[in-house]
């Protein structure tokens, strides 16, 4: 296993202009990650863990712990494996980074998760513009142990490898889906809103920004509202969507998509930081919560 993950070419994608890898799938190459490495999953686990107490989802709090990874050192992918497939089927795969899209659709349409293999540095604690293992596997894969947001994950897939044929507008729309759910989305949980998108997830000062900031707009979740609205991939989000259930948006995927990318064509997308009068805004509430229009 070379020490640089290999690069084919740099891409335009919804991520920015980056670096697109091989499609390869490999063996996690546990054995040579070295002491920093390991130090680096422990120190982001153990901040993130700090961080997310009252702010990630109940479920996602529940899957992580099913999944009893530690901060003591990187998880084995097979150790894990183990796990995730008696729970809902789905498995790791190893990749180099960040897949063409079709390949990336094949996989969550089969209920394998692609991971990054390596953590970043040291001096990207912070920030960095592509997913790495530690935004993929502390970030993404707890969740795929909850049977309705696995469901949820798989049908996202078989709707990307469809909206492929279709062309590059429909993927763009259904990228979008993707975005404000798995990435950056909230969720209604009893004691309030609450995070389950990876992105956020993984991510120290947007765990905080995207609850306790009054910049960002809440907005209930819409499917083609989604799916019309554009983001940025270098800044945190100007508006988060809120599920009130994993259900809900399981159900959003069934319908054939096909008409939806019809109306879509024909309407403009939306700036990411506005907001539209057909808009469920959440509000501060009296507490620290936030409250839709129409909550007690
Ligand atoms: N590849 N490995 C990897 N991980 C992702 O999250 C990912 C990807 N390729 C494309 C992609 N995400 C997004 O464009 C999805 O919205 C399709
Ligand atoms: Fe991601």
């Amino acid at each position: 296993m070379n020490a640089q993950p290999q690069r084919i070419e740099h891409q335009l994608t919804d991520k920015g202009y980056v670096p697109v890898y091989t499609t390869a799938v490999i063996e996690q190459p546990w054995s040579n990650y070295t002491p920093i490495d390991h130090d680096v999953w422990a120190q982001l686990f153990e901040r993130q863990q700090k961080i997310l107490v009252g702010r990630a989802s109940q479920a996602f709090l529940d899957a992580q712990r099913a999944m009893r990874m530690s901060a003591h050192e990187i998880p084995k992918f097979d150790e894990l494996n183990r796990t995730l497939r008696a729970a809902t089927g789905w498995e790791l795969v190893g990749v180099q980074g960040l897949l063409p899209e079709l390949d990336f659709f094949d996989h969550l349409a089969n209920r394998r998760f692609p991971v990054t293999w390596w953590i970043r540095k040291p001096d990207q604690m912070d920030y960095l513009s592509e997913p790495d293992l530690f935004h993929d596997l502390f970030g993404h894969v707890p969740l795929l142990m909850n049977p309705v947001f696995a469901d949820y994950m798989q049908a996202y897939g078989r709707g990307g490898v469809k909206a492929h044929g279709i062309g590059p507008e429909a993927l763009a729309n259904l990228t979008r889906l993707y975005w404000y759910t798995a990435e950056f989305g909230l969720i209604r949980d009893p004691d309030g809103l609450r995070i389950y998108g990876s992105g956020i997830l993984s991510s120290k000062g947007e765990s905080i920004h995207c609850l306790e900031s009054d910049a960002p707009n809440r907005i209930g979740f819409d499917l083609e509202r989604i799916m019309r609205t554009r983001y940025r991939i270098d800044t945190y989000q100007k508006t988060y969507f809120v599920i009130d259930s994993f259900e809900q948006l399981f159900e959003a995927t069934q319908p054939d998509f096909r008409p939806i990318y019809a109306r879509l064509a024909l309407q403009d997308s939306i700036p990411a930081g506005d907001v539209l009068d057909t808009d469920l805004v959440y509000h501060r509430g009296s507490g620290e919560g936030w409250l839709a229009d129409g909550d007690v």
